[in-house]
């Protein structure tokens, strides 16, 4: 496979970034990595204080542009929510394990928040990309950024090890999705880190079983450049964003000029 990279990225700006050895093997083998250190302490401060500004403003319509669930503080369209995420969707060595994944051009597909609140959390097993699978062609990777530590009890991802080689889709062979699966791993890791993975990998949120410890993740998802995205960008870009970001910036969420017939008209 060829881990070089989307030539187009690199013309505008992006710095080729080396991903390393094992953290490559455990995407091919296990479907997922850790990277750790990726969230430096006074981003991650602005990142959990954005985070809950959001939840304050928006209440109970927090979500909605892409999916609300009980008991789970859920965020979405973060593009056009503060500047504060502009790094999360250009991270290099985030992007490098993309391309290592999908090999071919891809784009955003969504950048979320999920908080599973005390007592609640669990999801059924599944796979972010319902297509074909099986064939050693990938269409999504999801990136996990740790806003919080990871641990066992406070509802972090769960993922089948190896689950994105399989052509079995999960509700296919798993009887009860939710159950805890024998061969299940937990995303675990200090907040700062980024847990990356191959979307055709078996994962799920699972409960948070503490007290009162939050759980915030941002979801940043991209997908091959040939499908539509979760939340379109192009429909939801707000003008100050259109401003702020980077040429490459407008490549991955796929907004170039020319791409967006007005901005001033969008809402
Ligand atoms: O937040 C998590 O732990 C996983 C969430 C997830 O897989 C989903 O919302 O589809």
């Amino acid at each position: 496979m060829s881990d070089s990279m989307d030539p187009r990225l690199i013309e505008l700006g992006l710095e080729p970034t080396a991903f390393g050895e094992e953290s490559i093997r455990q995407l091919d083998e296990q479907g997922f990595t850790i990277l750790e250190g990726i969230i430096d302490p006074s981003w991650l401060a602005s990142l959990r204080a954005v985070f809950e500004e959001i939840c304050e403003a928006e209440g109970e319509e927090a979500g909605k542009e892409v999916a609300q669930v009980e008991g789970v503080r859920r965020l979405a369209d973060l593009v056009n929510k503060g500047d504060v995420f502009d790094r999360v969707y250009l991270q290099p060595q985030l992007l490098a394990a993309v391309w290592h994944v999908i090999q071919r051009p891809f784009k955003l597909h969504s950048v979320n928040g999920h908080d599973p609140l005390p007592g609640h959390g669990q999801q059924g097993l599944h796979a972010d990309w319902g297509g074909e699978r099986g064939n050693g062609v990938y269409h999504v990777v999801n990136s996990m950024w740790m806003l919080d530590d990871m641990t066992p009890d406070n509802g972090a991802t769960r993922i089948v090890p190896g689950s994105h080689l399989t052509a079995d889709r999960v509700q296919d062979v798993v009887k009860d999705t939710l159950a805890p699966h024998p061969d299940e791993v937990y995303l675990c890791a200090p907040a700062g880190s980024v847990g990356v993975f191959n979307s055709n990998a078996w994962h799920g949120c699972t409960h948070n079983h503490t007290e009162s410890a939050h759980r915030r993740l941002l979801h940043c998802a991209f997908i091959a450049r040939e499908h539509a995205q979760q939340t379109d960008q192009r429909k939801y870009l707000r003008p100050e964003t259109a401003n702020r970001i980077s040429p490459l910036a407008k490549y991955i969420l796929d907004v170039e000029p020319g791409s967006v017939p007005d901005v001033d008209s969008v809402q």
